[in-house]
């Protein structure tokens, strides 16, 4: 992969906003931004904006997201989350799907958050 998540921190409470501190390898370089949000989803979507505009990339708009679990799973179950992304991005054109499995649901997000990723940084380099 070009992009690989090394350090990730998200922390949630109640009455106050969400915040992400990430470290990502890009092309051999660690590049780290802090981000706050509506969610702690959202704040590492906002720290991962950051990165991705210093750079000078495009992310796809999150379209549609689903978490879910095994039937008969309980709470120690591995969640999946798959999104849905649209882009107009050449070669990325239209909707996809990226998905990511762990057991922390914030986390199996940003699973396929970094897959989408991934995508639109290999496509930059076409
Ligand atoms: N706002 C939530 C979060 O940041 C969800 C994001 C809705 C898809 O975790």
């Amino acid at each position: 992969d070009h992009a690989q998540l090394l350090a990730c921190s998200v922390s949630s409470s109640i009455g106050l906003e969400s915040t992400a501190s990430i470290k990502i390898c890009l092309h051999g370089e660690p590049l780290t931004a802090v981000g706050s949000g509506n969610g702690g989803f959202d704040a590492f979507n906002n720290a991962l904006a950051k990165i991705t505009r210093r750079q000078g990339l495009t992310l796809p708009r999150l379209a549609d997201y689903e978490v879910r679990i095994p039937k008969g799973g309980r709470t120690d179950a591995l969640t999946e989350c798959t999104i849905t992304w649209t882009s107009a991005e050449p070669g990325l054109e239209g909707a996809f799907k990226t998905r990511g499995v762990h057991a922390n649901q914030v986390f199996a997000a940003i699973g396929a958050t970094m897959r989408m990723f991934n995508l639109v940084v290999h496509r930059s380099l076409q």
